[in-house]
């Protein structure tokens, strides 16, 4: 069993954790996204290594390298497939390698229809509650299924025969893989942690696989979600549609033999690793340089950093700045915002049109305010290396976060983990996004409500500094780092894979929202 005076610490640390934590077993994390990819390098003339971007693979990664064990993922580098052995392996990461990568091969059709069909276009619209962007195709579920078998199949392949051990499920792409893990080897301990909203029974039932999803994640030990509100849909959906007895108090389920434990871990990010990358001996230097490219002395800058998607509500955060500068027309030549928007899953419709739709508003924007000397929007839509994005965090003045739904939002703690001066930067947050549960001192808002939003912007632009100051402060403590998350999600997990009592989380007694 873990204690809690384990939390607080590092990666180095999880070592230990993780052997008292499941004693003799081999931990396996299965996730759809690889942590490493093999490409081919065409200026270099050879094979190199990349980092896919993403909150989830740069976390566990670390993780996996303290611990060893192995991560069971999709080949979705173009050199991916040669260098790995007869079972389709490699080590990694090249300079240090510590752990097993196995990777699994998805042709055209399980791409188009597990990964952008059933899971892209339907679970990801149902669990952002916009049910009318769902498609729903038979050939979408027949090959998530599939897809999801692969994935257990090459995760028992890997613990030839009978050894032991904790396998963690990463997201929505692998609802039904503990299903088939759990029915061949009832012996092994499975977690599962979603990555976004569990939405309520009314919407969940525009699902017509609703008991066989429901069924693959019942399969877990422990079915993790961010917040206790997605506990309790997801808990409730269990109820009315498999007509299963809930456990409320202990909040789990009983089938057969068998318990499920449903927990809210609340995500976060690595607070020290996003400090040093925003106080390196470059910074200051770094950091006027980054200003002088979007504004003049004595000009605010504020920022976004989002996933071209519609539940980030980027169309509502440009109407919002609209409205500002209209009613304000003092903050005009005040204030530039600074839009990173990496365009995501294009090829579907919804996000090749939002994507479209991006640069008319902003176009729009600008040609309405801009003059020669000032110009109120930028959108760089790159992929910032994360070194470069601390930077970006804390030069800026205000950040704005505009989610229509959003499981956590990591942006959010990134921009609070990087704010090192003194008072620091304006956090501007809406409350559709997981992390405004954890977060105090944020400046709450309402995206679906552009006049508020707008003027919520103006406040945050026009706090005074000891009322900045008060806010980061209290933003500052209630930040936890990924590390605080896996602690507790071990603590929680360990306990009923010792057959003990599972406690119940630290978020699991918040009554917000319920
Ligand atoms: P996402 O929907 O991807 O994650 P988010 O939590 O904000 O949303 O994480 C995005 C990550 O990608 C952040 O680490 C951010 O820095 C990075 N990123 C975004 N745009 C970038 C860019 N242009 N360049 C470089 N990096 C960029 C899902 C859920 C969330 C949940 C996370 C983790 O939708 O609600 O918080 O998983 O569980």
């Amino acid at each position: 069993m873990v204690s809690s005076a384990d939390r607080g610490r590092g990666p180095a640390d999880l070592t230990p954790v993780l052997q008292r934590a499941f004693p003799g077993r081999r931990f396996v994390v299965v996730s759809n996204r690889e942590p490493y990819e093999h490409r081919w390098d065409e200026a270099q003339d050879e094979v190199t290594v990349v980092r896919p971007a993403g909150g989830l693979t740069s976390a566990l990664d670390p993780l996996l390298q303290a611990v060893g064990g192995t991560w069971i993922a999709w080949g979705s580098g173009d050199r991916d497939a040669a260098v790995v052995d007869e079972r389709q392996r490699v080590r990694v990461p090249p300079e240090n390698p510590s752990y097993t990568l196995r990777r699994i091969w998805l042709n055209e059709q399980d791409l188009h229809h597990y990964y952008y069909g059933y899971s892209n276009q339907f679970l990801w619209p149902m669990c952002h509650l916009r049910p009318a962007l769902t498609r729903l195709r038979g050939r979408y579920w027949e090959r998530y299924q599939a897809v999801n078998e692969r994935f257990a199949e090459a995760t028992l392949d890997e613990l030839d025969g009978d050894q032991p051990a904790a396998v963690w499920f990463q997201d929505y792409q692998l609802a039904t893989a503990p299903g088939v893990v759990r029915a061949r080897r009832p012996d092994l301990t499975l977690a599962h942690f979603w990555h976004i909203p569990f939405p309520p029974l009314e919407l969940f039932r525009v699902s017509t696989q609703g008991p066989q999803l429901l069924r693959g994640l019942l399969a877990n030990d422990i079915m993790g979600f961010h917040l206790p509100l997605f506990c309790d849909n997801f808990l409730r959906c269990v109820e009315a549609v498999l007509r299963l007895k809930v456990d409320w108090e202990q909040r789990r389920v009983v089938q057969d033999d068998h318990s499920c434990y449903v927990r809210a871990f609340p995500i976060s990010v690595d607070v020290a690793a996003l400090q040093a990358a925003a106080t390196i001996p470059e910074a200051p230097g770094r950091i006027a340089r980054l200003r002088e490219r979007f504004v003049r002395p004595g000009v605010q800058l504020g920022i976004g950093v989002d996933r071209i998607d519609y539940s980030k509500g980027l169309e509502e955060k440009l109407k919002a700045l609209e409205l500002l500068w209209e009613c304000h027309p003092e903050l005009r030549e005040r204030f530039t915002y600074v839009q990173i928007a990496v365009p995501s899953r294009t090829g579907i419709e919804a996000y090749d049109w939002l994507n479209e739709k991006l640069e008319r508003m902003v176009w729009t924007v600008n040609d309405r305010f801009g003059t020669t000397e000032w110009r109120p929007v930028y959108l760089i839509k790159d992929a910032v290396p994360a070194e470069r994005l601390a930077l970006y965090y804390r030069a800026a003045d205000i950040a704005i976060i505009s989610s229509l739904q959003d499981g956590m939002n990591l942006v959010a703690k990134e921009y609070v983990a990087t704010q090192v001066d003194d008072p620091g930067g304006v956090l501007v947050l809406s409350k559709f996004a997981g992390a405004v549960e954890e977060l105090e001192g944020a400046i709450e808002v309402n995206p679906f409500d552009p006049e508020g939003f707008a003027r919520s912007i103006h406040q945050a632009l026009t706090l005074p500094p000891e009322a900045r100051r008060e806010r980061m402060q209290r933003l500052h403590a209630s930040l936890r780092t990924i590390y605080d998350w896996m602690f507790e999600v071990f603590e929680v997990w360990s306990a009923a894979a010792a057959g003990k009592e599972v406690p119940l989380s630290q978020a699991d007694t918040w009554s917000r929202l319920r």
